[in-house]
């Protein structure tokens, strides 16, 4: 359950990230390749070497989507249903991969907002990821 304050914390942070989507969307799917490798595998048609201009632009789809779900957290389900459905039968995304995902965005938002991600944005953040997570993994099963 994500509090009223929480919903705030998580407004707040993600406002934040929605002028620098790329920078920081690169940061993280960079993250996400070099500490999860099993990841590449995903990425085969996309050229991953750091700063790309591919994982600039995928980085900066998928922070920008996230941004927009931070906005409507009580919406989540309907904004992300898209997402959802190409997630789960067009690109067959392990949904263990969300939870890896979220733990590198998590770690740009601490790198990024180094005043902002007290604890208990911190917490905020990660219940509001793994209902992301949630979210995308809605439709395997
Ligand atoms: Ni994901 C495409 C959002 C997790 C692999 N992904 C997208 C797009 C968005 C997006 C937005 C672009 C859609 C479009 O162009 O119409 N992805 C998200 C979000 C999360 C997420 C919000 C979770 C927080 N995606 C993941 C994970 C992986 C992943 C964990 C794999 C490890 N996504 C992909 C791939 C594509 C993709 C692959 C297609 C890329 C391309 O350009 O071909």
């Amino acid at each position: 359950m994500i509090s009223a304050a929480e919903k705030s914390l998580i407004a707040s942070i993600f406002k934040k990230s929605e002028a620098h989507t790329e920078q920081w969307g690169e940061d993280a799917i960079h993250r996400l390749l070099v500490v999860f490798p099993q990841t590449k595998a995903y990425f085969s048609h996309v050229d991953i070497t750091h700063g790309s201009a591919q994982i600039r632009a995928h980085g900066g789809k998928v922070m920008k989507a996230i941004a927009q779900a931070a906005a409507d957290v009580d919406n989540m389900s309907s904004s992300l249903s898209n997402l959802s459905d190409l997630h789960a039968y067009i690109l067959r995304i392990d949904p263990v991969n969300f939870k890896l995902l979220a733990h590198c965005i998590l770690v740009v938002l601490a790198n990024r907002l180094p005043v902002d991600f007290t604890p208990e944005a911190h917490v905020a953040c990660d219940k509001f990821l793994a209902e992301v997570a949630g979210v995308l993994a809605q439709k395997y099963r």
